[in-house]
């Protein structure tokens, strides 16, 4: 049942005022947030299928579970099942697109010829709905990434391949940012990577670097385009030995001053990035987030309001780093509704920013006075303080729907245009 508007007032009254009291200024938190984009990833509505139309499967080390009805089979589809989305989630954000989601008028494009055309129906939608746009080559999901290698293949040949893929990208990368008025953060992140172990595991890293020097050899102006690079720790299939792994692409990203992509999903099952954002960030210049949850070996669950996504949101508000930080989402579920998944995934993400901008000073001083009783007492007490009727008013206002409302609104547009297709 959706909440009266009037309660919803009542209740906003007494939070801010109760914020107010430990000096937090909910309207000032609230005018934040809204300045906060979320790069809505476009795979979550296909389960990362593409529309190339080649009939491959995903391929990559990357497994999408489940067969809710419905998926988007077009770009056009797709993009409604977007505006369906954003329609429920408070705020501005941005999509973030993969290579293969060009739109090629039923002709075959290798990977090595998109061009910035192939993706000027996306970039006009985007313009129209006011939205920035990010952009990932698509190095998995084609016959010269079926043996598990890319970017740092023994085969000069397939190498080339995808660095022409890759420089491919970073120019439509820099169209994209360009026509859009807003730089758009091209993320590389490849397969590569043995089932069981090798013998070799320097070899193909040192091609990694050769083939990234050469993807990169063209400067971008930081106004349309930013590269970021995507570390992981094991797929299906390369769970011995992944050539990207998170010290190579964090001595990469220093070195060469690139952003840093941190995957949440990407590391040891108890080891999260929360203590890479602080880490990391005194030597590269930006990062990008994947904000994603890892459950056991999978690295892409929906995302919710648990203790490591609040963890993340206040390593960015506590530290004003938000300003160096791009936030993307990376999950895939198909076995719910898929624009259910984005939204509860992208609210979630929004929340956990609005709790930390709505923390109390107390904190901090607290430690700084190196009083470690009163920080843990504040912290815990503060979980109880009432951020729900801040979010609730903060969806009010910005015209979306409030509690679990838009939920009703996801079964509506499922019946009338998800079960027809
Ligand atoms: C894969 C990476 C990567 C992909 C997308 C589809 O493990 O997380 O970011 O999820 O590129
Ligand atoms: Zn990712």
């Amino acid at each position: 049942m959706a909440s009266s508007s009037k309660f919803i007032a009542q209740a906003y009254k007494i939070a801010s005022a109760r914020y107010a009291e430990l000096g937090v200024d909910a309207e000032a938190a609230m005018a934040k947030l809204a300045k906060i984009a979320i790069s809505l990833h476009c795979w979550q509505g296909d389960d990362v299928g593409g529309f190339e139309n080649t009939g491959g499967t995903l391929g990559g080390g990357i497994a999408v579970t489940g067969n809710y009805l419905g998926k988007a089979r077009t770009a056009d589809e797709l993009r409604f099942d977007i505006e369906k989305a954003l329609s429920l989630i408070p705020g501005k954000h941005r999509l973030n697109l993969h290579a293969f989601y060009g739109e090629f008028g039923g002709k075959k494009v290798d990977r090595n010829e998109i061009q910035p055309k192939h993706f000027q129906d996306w970039i006009g939608w985007a313009k129209q709905n006011q939205l920035g746009m990010d952009f990932n080559p698509t190095c998995f999901s084609h016959p010269k990434a079926a043996d598990g290698f890319t970017l740092s293949h023994a085969d000069q040949g397939i190498r080339n391949f995808w660095v022409e893929h890759c420089i491919a990208c970073r120019e439509i990368g820099a169209a994209m940012g360009k026509s859009l008025g807003s730089p758009t953060v091209t993320n590389i992140w490849i397969p590569d990577g043995y089932k069981d172990a090798p013998v070799d595991r320097l070899s193909p890293r040192q091609r990694l670097t050769d083939s990234l020097n050469t993807v990169f050899a063209k400067k971008l102006s930081p106004k349309h385009h930013l590269d970021a690079v995507e570390s992981k720790l094991f797929g299906i299939g390369s769970e011995s030995y992944v050539v990207g792994s998170h010290e190579y692409y964090m001595g990469y990203a220093i070195k060469n001053q690139k952003l840093l992509c941190l995957d949440a999903g990407h590391f040891h099952p108890t080891e999260t990035i929360v203590d890479k954002i602080t880490s990391t960030l005194l030597y590269v210049p930006e990062i990008l987030l994947h904000v994603s949850r890892g459950v056991r070996w999978d690295s892409d669950h929906v995302v919710i309001l648990d203790d490591t996504l609040q963890a993340i949101a206040v390593e960015l508000v506590r530290n004003q780093l938000l300003s160096r930080t791009h936030i993307g989402l990376d999950f895939f579920d198909a076995s719910i509704n898929r624009i259910a998944a984005w939204v509860i995934g992208t609210r979630n993400t929004i929340k956990s920013l609005l709790i930390a901008l709505l923390e109390p000073p107390s904190l901090k001083t607290a430690e700084q006075a190196g009083d470690l009783t009163a920080r843990l007492a504040m912290m815990e007490e503060s979980k109880g303080l009432p951020w729900g009727a801040v979010w609730d008013k903060y969806c009010l206002t910005s015209g979306v729907p409030v509690g679990q409302s838009w939920l009703d609104e996801v079964r509506c547009y499922e019946h009338a245009v998800l079960a027809k297709r």
